[in-house]
């Protein structure tokens, strides 16, 4: 068999590039990876079950898919030596893919371990989704702020493969445009057929509105700009107009393409909640359910059946519970964009309030916004949160008044990651010995980690664990080195904060401790041990205080790496352009997970989950999945602290919080918040910047920062008296790895199967 493979490369390298592997550069033998995979993928067949899934979604944050699809195709290994035999290693063969980054985060990462595991169970299940021509930005640092580059990822062989003679006509209330369909096949583990990700694009689109480096562009001609960009800066009217137009024309295409696929297989249209599931993530696809009404009727069906069909057939999974990211289109920016789907949607809403007196569960408010969420909830038979806390404060608070009209569609999916990605393939050297000791079961079944739980308190095992962190910690310093030219000592402690940069993730709280350890030691108190403390983090550059937090842990790594009393004790480190690629390397190496969003906010969290699987302890707040991982793992192996969600929520009603009452009454908070604007970040950084995070700290915090400072600082603390006793520090990781099973999204997806999809029934 791997002569076989070795075979196959030398005939694809020879084919392409007219040169045996050996001669060929580390690019060249990636494009013939590529070519050699995408070969074999394409010609697998559709994965069949009794009925379809569609996962639609705004955002599938895919990441390099070189690895992950040998390892699904069971053939990484053999590649790996194949290519060692010529000389080449395919780590760094790896490195030469672009990392498709179409997506924003958490939600974006999901819907692409979701489509892994969908395929690895053997489903039938496509992504349907959007193009775009250029991802989520690419982040680099200059005077100590975000500068933001724009990041094209497709390249001449890709894993696109267009769909000739697939082309739908998206009707706008301007123009009509006609879309293309480009696919990328995505094999399950072990397993033979493939789905697909559908990403539809628009062939009118015109790259060169975009500037040399810059992500701004003139918002005005959809159809030149429609699939350029994920989430073009929506702050301002045209920003929020193409988002519309993007929501519209990724749903149309959707429903098009579904209704395709039933008539091509001779299925009745009337019976589509037998033969299709469809999954809405978020409210960005919510038009799907307007939309897939009028083309029901448009087939001769009557508006009663199709709005019955539509709601068999449509699940809603709710991602968050900030007001703010809840969509809410005013009628006239959908009368300018798709004024066919507004007697749809008001005939919608009309039964809504002839049915129920209560306001506020209406899909058109009193101002004349239409409440996607809404429409979601009435209109589909399924209503999911992404952890267990987080259904529960929809059912009981966020949501109450949809709850008590249909307690039954309410339910919870926890959150998942494949093992595959986030274990086998970024953390190979704890993979081989876990095999080792429990055999090769846990690669196919997360769950059989558990067996790990014997050997927790077997010395050799817990040092060998040790020695493996340090090896990954040893790698991510020599990265840091190669690419951002920034040194990190590899037997400093690693505490870890990854992810957006949003206030109620509260970055903001691990700076104040940040702060805090630098005058300590400025005062001659030493750590035991040295820390480095690591940040990963893109803002949305419309959200200005997320960008001055991150100026603010710029200037801290300034401030920490060129003080001589401190730079050999405590680093402040901020990986630049932190994405899945980053997120690889990162992760294997954590010690510290941190999960410090205030109490109720996070909805799930999945980079929680990773950390866990890779042997780092959580400190975090009850939130989200922690409480899950908290169950799983007992008060011994996570450190929790602050405010419950039920305080906080409490707090928010009774409006009970006030920021300023702590900064005035407690002196070493004061003195925290006050160095913000203080003589040494004052002589790194930009004043406007800092005095306005100091200030809204103060006056405004509304994700209650101060509320929980103390408690962090003191658990914070403990937790690195605690990683002194190595052999304690070690059990606690082991116990962390063992229980981590529950988080594959293989269970995620089962559930969904099981309770909202029915598959194979
Ligand atoms: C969106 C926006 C858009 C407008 C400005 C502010 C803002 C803030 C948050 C969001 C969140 C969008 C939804 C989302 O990404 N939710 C994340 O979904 C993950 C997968 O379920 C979950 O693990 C994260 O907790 C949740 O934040």
């Amino acid at each position: 068999m791997s002569e076989a493979i070795e075979t196959k490369i030398e005939e694809v390298m020879k084919k392409n590039f007219g040169r045996g592997v050996e001669q060929c550069t580390d690019d060249e033998v990636f494009q013939g990876l590529l070519i050699m995979t995408r070969d074999e993928l394409a010609g697998r067949k559709p994965i069949e079950s009794k009925k379809k899934l569609y996962y639609i979604s705004a955002e599938f944050l895919i990441g390099k898919l070189l690895s992950n699809n040998l390892i699904n195709l069971g053939i990484y290994d053999e590649v790996r030596q194949a290519l060692e035999r010529h000389g080449k290693r395919l780590e760094r063969i790896e490195e030469c893919e672009k990392e498709p980054s179409l997506g924003n985060g958490g939600l974006g990462r999901l819907a692409a371990c979701f489509l892994d595991s969908v395929a690895s169970l053997g489903l039938a299940g496509d992504g349907v989704g959007l193009n775009y021509h250029f991802g989520l930005f690419e982040q680099h640092f200059e005077n100590h702020k975000q500068g933001v580059r724009k990041n094209p990822w497709i390249e001449r062989n890709s894993w696109l493969k267009k769909q000739e003679g697939v082309n739908f006509t998206v009707p706008f209330r301007k123009k009509t445009v006609t879309s293309t369909l480009y696919d990328i096949d995505i094999p399950g583990y072990g397993k033979e057929g493939v789905n697909r990700l559908h990403l539809f694009d628009l062939d009118s689109v015109d790259e060169s509105l975009v500037g040399n480096e810059g992500i701004d562009f003139d918002k005005n001609d959809f159809e030149k700009c429609l699939t350029l960009f994920l989430y073009p800066d929506d702050s301002d009217r045209a920003g929020q107009l193409l988002r519309v137009y993007q929501e519209y024309f990724m749903v149309s295409n959707a429903a098009q393409l579904i209704i395709k696929e039933q008539k091509d297989k001779g299925n009745d249209l009337k019976d589509l909640s037998k033969h299709v599931a469809i999954q809405i993530n978020d409210t960005h696809p919510s038009m799907v359910i307007p939309e897939l009404i009028r083309l029901l009727q448009l087939e001769g069906i009557t508006m009663d059946k199709a709005i019955d069909i539509v709601t068999k057939t449509c699940a809603y999974t709710n991602h968050t519970i900030l007001a703010e990211a809840l969509e809410k289109w005013p009628m006239d920016y959908m009368e300018e964009v798709v004024p066919h789907l507004l007697p749809i949607i008001r005939e919608l809403d009309n039964r809504i309030r002839e049915k129920y007196e209560d306001p506020s569960v209406r899909i058109i408010d009193d101002d004349g916004r239409v409440h996607m969420a809404h429409m979601d909830i009435h209109f589909g038979h399924s209503v999911n949160g992404v952890a267990a806390l987080h259904t529960e404060i929809l059912k009981k608070s966020e949501l109450n008044n949809f709850y008590k009209l249909y307690p039954e569609k309410f339910n919870n999916k926890t959150n998942g990651i494949t093992f595959r990605r986030w274990l086998l393939h970024c953390n190979p050297r704890l993979s081989s010995y876990i095999e080792e000791l429990i055999g090769p079961d846990f690669r196919k079944d997360a769950d059989r980690l558990k067996d790990l739980l014997k050997y927790k308190d077997d010395e050799n095992v817990l040092r060998r664990l040790r020695d493996i962190k340090r090896d990954n910690k040893r790698a991510l310093a020599d990265y840091f080195r190669h690419v951002q030219n920034v040194d990190i000592n590899p037997d400093s402690i690693f505490d870890v904060q990854v992810k957006r940069l949003h206030e109620y993730k509260r970055q903001q709280m691990n700076c104040l401790f940040a702060i805090r350890k630098y005058l300590e030691i400025k005062a001659g108190k030493i750590p035991k041990h040295p820390i480095t403390m690591i940040f990963g983090a893109k803002a949305a550059p419309a959200y200005v205080i997320a960008k001055d937090i991150i100026h603010l842990i710029l200037c801290l790594s300034e401030l920490t790496r060129n003080d001589p009393d401190v730079k050999d004790h405590f680093k402040v480190v901020m990986a630049e352009n932190y994405n899945v690629t980053y997120a690889e390397k990162i992760i294997p190496a954590a010690e510290i997970s941190e999960q410090i969003s205030l109490a109720s906010k996070e909805a799930s969290g999945t980079s929680n989950m990773k950390f866990m699987a890779n042997g780092a302890v959580t400190l975090g707040t009850d939130d989200g999945a922690n409480v899950e991982i908290h169950e799983l793992v007992g008060d011994e192996n996570i450190y929790i602290f602050g405010k419950s969600s039920d305080e906080v929520i409490k707090l928010y009603d009774t409006k009970g919080y006030v920021s300023k009452d702590i900064y005035e009454k407690d002196e070493e908070i004061k003195k925290l918040v006050d160095f913000i604007t203080g003589p040494e970040l004052s002589a790194i950084g930009d004043m406007t910047s800092l005095t306005r995070l100091h200030d809204e700290l103060i006056n405004k915090d509304w994700f209650m920062t101060l509320l929980d400072t103390k408690e962090y600082i003191e658990v914070k603390e403990k937790v690195y008296e605690d990683y002194d006793d190595e052999k304690a520090w070690n059990r606690k990781a082991l116990i962390n790895i063992a229980n981590s099973g529950f988080f594959s999204s293989d269970r995620t997806i089962k559930q969904y199967n099981d309770e909202i999809w029915h598959l194979n029934e």
